[in-house]
């Protein structure tokens, strides 16, 4: 066959390898093929040299015309299959905006909080302010100006989360007290003490951290609210009825209150509250151990130590003190059998309140 003719015969069957063509990969399969390094149509560009010198015009002008039939051939179905590739990687990828919308499930102020907003409100509408303040304290903000001795067993490092410095020793304040995770909120209302006019009428709410391991009735991080009220005249009558009027305001006004005396190294005399059961209205349930009581909180009088500590006069003025664990009020308040549900954050669960 003469060289012209498979020359025309490479052409026609290349064209139609391109025209069969139905991916760019395979396209440039068939560009490699043909004019690549080692491609057919090179090759003949390559062997010019031997065609006879009275041939070499014909031949030169038919590779050259096949090289412009298939060049032109691969670009006109590359632009092709490019738009086609295109189309359907965008098809691919489209967002169809007529779908309806997912719907974000929403979250809900948690129980804890509600129950810290309910008691804050009843407080502010006693006349009290709410006060907060560091949950990194230092020992005697939270023990010592408490009248908490140094032997007191709650400062030992089995109860409190210390902080401690680099290598490892007791991180201090001034080379003093030393710095600690808050194990009550008083810390707020000795600054409250140190830095306000008298009267006094606070609550701090805030989160409070104990050693403790996790139970039904223990976490190594609560919330509390505790208050403070330092005025003249001052008395434990004033004490029972902010708490009794408390107790109504949160659980209902049917619910009776009892002061039992304890022992608080911060006040003196000092008190555990109880309110009536719920259940069984006093009779003896599941829910009140058969006593028909609850523990709720504890309050006293403030010690006067604990006023002249911060600078009050403690023969002018008198105060009252109480905390409250939050986890534990909501927990009564709603029948919950275990502090832990309140931190698992089952939406079913916490969806109820
Ligand atoms: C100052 C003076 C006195 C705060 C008080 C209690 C009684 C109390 C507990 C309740 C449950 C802690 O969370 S709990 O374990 N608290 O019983 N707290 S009186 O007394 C103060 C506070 C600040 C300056």
């Amino acid at each position: 066959m003469a060289i012209t003719e498979e020359l025309s015969a490479l052409r026609d069957d290349t064209l139609a390898a391109i025209a069969a063509a139905e991916t760019t990969a395979a396209l440039e399969e068939v560009r490699v093929a043909v004019l690549g390094k080692a491609g057919s149509l090179t090759g003949y560009l390559r062997s010019m040299g031997q065609v006879p010198k009275e041939e070499r015009a014909a031949v030169g002008k038919a590779v050259n015309e096949a090289r412009v039939a298939v060049e032109e051939a691969l670009g006109a179905r590359k632009a092709t299959l490019d738009a086609a590739e295109l189309d359907a990687a965008m098809d691919a990828a489209a967002v169809d905006v007529t779908l309806p919308g997912r719907v974000q499930q929403r979250g809900t102020r948690h129980l804890i909080n509600g129950i810290i907003d309910e008691i804050s409100e009843i407080f502010l509408g006693l006349g009290y302010s709410v006060a907060e303040g560091p949950e990194v304290e230092t020992d005697y903000y939270n023990f010592e100006a408490l009248n908490a001795p140094a032997d007191h067993p709650s400062r030992s490092m089995q109860d409190t989360f210390y902080v401690l410095d680099r290598s490892g020793d007791a991180a201090r304040v001034r080379g003093e007290s030393e710095v600690l995770l808050r194990t009550q909120t008083s810390g707020v209302q000795v600054h409250a003490m140190e830095d306000q006019e008298l009267p006094i009428y606070v609550i701090a709410p805030g989160k409070v951290y104990r050693r403790d391991v996790a139970d039904p009735s223990h976490l190594p991080q609560f919330h509390q609210i505790e208050g403070l009220v330092v005025d003249e005249g001052i008395t434990f009558a004033d004490l029972k009825g902010t708490l009794d009027y408390l107790c109504k305001q949160i659980f209902g006004p049917e619910r009776k209150t009892r002061f039992r005396a304890h022992y608080f190294p911060f006040t003196e005399p000092s008190a555990e509250v109880d309110v009536s059961c719920g259940i069984c209205h006093g009779e003896g349930c599941r829910m009140c151990k058969g006593t028909g009581w609850l523990e709720i909180l504890g309050c006293g009088m403030v010690d006067p130590n604990v006023l002249g500590m911060s600078g009050i006069d403690p023969e002018r003025y008198s105060g009252f003190a109480f905390g409250m664990g939050v986890e534990r009020i909501a927990c009564l308040k709603y029948n919950v059998p275990d502090l832990r549900m309140l931190l698992e954050g089952d939406m079913r669960f916490l969806r109820q309140f």
